[in-house]
């Protein structure tokens, strides 16, 4: 990803707004929009480099340097922001007027004019970044060991594999250990964004974040509601099901019909609950295969999971990554110094400069992120030809949503293809295969949906420094359904303990890229000719790998970059012009059947 800091545009073109005729005010307008895009690179460039350096290395001065990079840009953006807004009543040619937009609302951090307070919020944004990345719990117990403290990776594995409450407990605690020394700078960090966002004239940074989808923010968060709507029947089903096994397996840790403790999902944040998939497996339906132990058994290496998901994207048609992919890219976590570990893609100069920065560990969860992380550097590299306003994604959730749909096609068969499987799982076996794929997926749905609604209340000022942690816990339990596992007080800052809320990175994004992902799946596997006709083979089973259609498909879209409304760009890909749940629904459609049967007499809700 990178924290996609786009239309970073500067203004060096004042535009005279008064005396001229509409030729020359439309001149005018391409000059300031030419000028403007000129200019873009070289900020857009100075400031990932700052960046890459910053979160490869993490040190005070890294912070400074970066901190400063991101300033730069930032201010010159907001000063576009503002120009670009004195061409409002000029009638300009639409792509002219599309890009006149982008610049009015492609900030997600907009600093203050006062150029003390922009040098301030850019400092504190570095900060709070590495702050995340230096991140440790150091239990007394290891006090006097060689490795004295945990780190994000080892809390990941910790709650990936343990089955023993106290110790889930002990590194749940640890981890959100690290967040409450964010708190105050997150709540200055919140009245100076929002003190920017009000200068471009946006009620609040979160109005100004909801502004970016080509419809009005209200229908926006409309939208989002509709969605929710349309997945929440099947999150409860997994929800009551997961419960009732976890108070099989925990005892009253896990109440029968109340919210489930956060700490016994397998995941640190409880957003992805693969790893207790062992814990619930239905016996009958178990496909009888785990990747994770698939790839340590064949003693697979980080950069043998990297050239897996390239060969993916290359038999789809997608020329193969650069040679200086392999050599800048941050695969392993280095030895002895603090990186920002959260997995991210790069496109450092827009155009050939393609990296991934990732602490890859060897299981099934990083086998899927590393192809999420190159559908990000796939769509960077289709869209490198666009102008430069318009070199990024239809909106943020598609940029998201491209990694994961080719995961989708990590099927057993595909399995079967590189070697990894005798033969795939039989028929049978589907019921195992989609509530392992729901675990990851329709788990997430609310948790993808909970973080913003968080920060736009936070932005908005109806969420108060005061409640920040109470008001995420509500958040929390009326979405997700579950619970802190111990009492939590404002001297918490549990928000901060999430890399996006530390690092200011917007999250519906991902709650979008989940539903869109597998309408993007349901039409390229059609371009694959998955289901073949006649056969009933289901979406789970379909694999688009070697198809060049499916991948001309997808390239036809993902070159488009930000060029049309993202209307557009999802009609080209899938005939469709709205957001749609009933892909997802219609894939994990038998697993909803088989749930309803399994929770029937059982509490569902809390
Ligand atoms: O942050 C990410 C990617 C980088 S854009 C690894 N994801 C979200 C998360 O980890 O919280 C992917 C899934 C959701
Ligand atoms: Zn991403």
């Amino acid at each position: 990803m990178r924290r996609f800091l786009p239309f970073l545009v500067p203004v060096l073109f004042v535009a005279s707004s008064c005396s001229t005729t509409s030729t020359s005010a439309a001149d005018d307008a391409k000059r300031f929009l030419a000028d403007a895009e000129d200019k873009l690179n070289t900020l857009n460039v100075e400031s990932q480099r700052g960046d890459w350096v910053h979160e490869n290395f993490i040190t005070d001065d890294t912070e400074a340097l970066g901190a400063k990079g991101d300033q730069r840009l930032i201010d010159e953006q907001v000063k576009d922001a503002k120009e670009a807004a004195k061409f409002d009543k000029q009638k300009l040619a639409p792509e002219m007027a599309r890009k006149m937009e982008l610049l009015k609302n492609g900030l997600v951090l907009a600093a203050p004019a006062d150029p003390k307070e922009s040098e301030e919020v850019t400092r504190i944004a570095a900060s709070l970044d590495g702050a995340y990345g230096r991140g440790k719990y150091c239990p007394e117990r290891l006090k006097k060991t060689q490795k004295p403290c945990l780190d994000i990776e080892d809390i990941t594995r910790i709650m990936a594999t343990s089955r023993d409450p106290k110790e889930l407990l002990d590194a749940w605690t640890g981890w959100h250990s690290i967040s409450p020394p964010m708190r105050k700078d997150f709540t200055r960090f919140v009245q100076l964004a929002n003190k920017g966002a009000t200068e471009l004239g946006f009620k609040d940074t979160g109005a100004m974040w909801r502004s970016k989808y080509d419809m009005a923010p209200d229908d926006f968060a409309r939208e989002l509601d509709r969605l929710w709507d349309q997945v929440r029947p099947l999150y409860l089903s997994l929800h009551a099901y997961v419960r009732a096994k976890l108070h099989e397996k925990y005892g009253d840790v896990v109440p029968a019909n109340g919210p489930i403790p956060a700490h016994l999902l397998g995941n640190i944040w409880a957003q992805d609950w693969t790893n207790v998939y062992k814990l619930v497996a239905p016996p009958n339906a178990d496909p009888g295969y785990d990747l994770t132990q698939i790839l340590k058994s064949r003693n697979t290496q980080p950069l043998d999971m990297v050239r897996y998901g390239e060969g993916f994207f290359k038999s789809l048609g997608f020329a193969p990554l650069p040679e200086t992919f392999w050599q800048r890219s941050l695969f392993v976590k280095p030895r002895d110094r603090d990186v920002v570990c959260h997995a991210s893609a790069w496109d450092i100069d827009n155009q050939d400069d393609l990296r991934i920065k990732m602490c890859i560990e060897i299981n099934a969860e990083d086998f899927t992120t590393v192809h999420h992380e190159l559908g990000h550097n796939f769509y960077q590299r289709a869209y490198k030809s666009q102008p430069a306003l318009f070199r990024d994604s239809a909106n943020d959730g598609f940029h998201e949503a491209i990694g994961d749909t080719i995961a989708l096609s990590v099927t057993p068969e595909y399995l079967v293809k590189l070697g990894f499987l005798k033969q795939p799982p039989d028929a049978s076996k589907d019921i195992g295969l989609l509530l392992n794929k729901a675990l990851e997926k329709i788990a997430f749905l609310p948790f993808g949906l909970m973080i913003d609604q968080w920060r736009w209340k936070v932005f908005s000022g109806e969420i108060p420094p005061e409640k920040y942690n109470e008001a995420w816990w509500d958040l929390r339990l009326k979405y997700q359904g579950v619970a802190p596992p111990v009492a939590r007080s404002e001297t918490d800052f549990d928000p901060g303990a999430k890399y996006h809320v530390a690092a200011d990175v917007p999250y519906m994004r991902y709650f979008l890229a989940d539903i869109l992902q597998f309408q993007f799946h349901r039409a390229l596997a059609k371009e694959a000719g998955c289901p073949a006709p006649g056969s009933n083979t289901p979406l789970n089973r379909c694999s688009i790998y070697e198809s060049k259609a499916a991948g001309d498909k997808l390239n036809s879209m993902l070159q488009m970059g930000l060029s049309k409304p993202w209307q557009e760009a999802l009609y080209t890909i899938s005939g469709q012009r709205e957001m749609d749940a009933s892909a997802i629904r219609d894939y994990f459609k038998p697993l909803e059947d088989w749930l309803n049967e399994q929770n029937a007499g059982k509490p569902v809700g809390w």
